[in-house]
């Protein structure tokens, strides 16, 4: 049986964990798909709850990506930009503080370029519960570039991925107090 494209291929009844899939005309990849979250056949991208793993990393890991699909991870540039452009995506960032309270944000509108692009951001169309600060913050970011501690692409005079330990589509990145 070839491997599904995305986790939306799954079959509905499956429970959530770490599949294989195959996104068109690119390798195999393992990958957890959220089952339970607004309907299931999510492709998880990144994960990130219990500090367990360094994103303090350079390009060619967030590249290739790492971490543990089961705990906390990113799936890499290269992955999304595969699974991205098959079709029209929405991106879901769903957030948890410690008191367990949620909230979440939907764009409709979501891709990853390719390398040569420098792995640029399209995100549009917000919906959600997580306020106004995600909501501008986030559509701050369309249209830019990856960066990380080893490839500033933010406009920023200093590299916020180094100013805020992680790489990420940085548009600028404020003075930490
Ligand atoms: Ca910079």
């Amino acid at each position: 049986m070839q491997p599904v494209t995305d986790c939306s291929g799954l079959h509905q009844d499956l429970p959530s964990g770490a599949y294989v899939i195959r996104p068109n005309h690119f390798h195999v990849m393992k990958v957890y798909c959220d089952q339970s979250t607004s309907g299931g056949g999510w492709t998880v991208l990144q994960r990130r709850r219990d500090g367990s793993t360094d994103f303090h990393r350079g390009w060619t890991d967030y590249e290739n990506g790492f971490g543990d699909p089961e705990n906390e991870f990113w799936l890499g540039n290269r992955n999304i930009h595969a699974i991205s452009f098959q079709k029209r995506y929405q991106l879901r960032f769903d957030l948890e503080d410690f008191k367990e309270e949620n909230r979440y944000a939907v764009y409709s509108t979501f891709n990853v370029g390719n390398a040569s692009s420098e792995y640029q951001l399209t995100i549009q169309d917000y919906t959600g519960d997580a306020g106004d600060a995600m909501r501008d913050y986030t559509a701050g970011l369309n249209g830019k570039k990856f960066t990380t501690k080893d490839r500033d692409n933010d406009v920023n005079h200093v590299n916020c991925a180094i100013t805020y330990h992680g790489a990420w589509w940085f548009k600028s990145c404020p003075v930490l107090i």
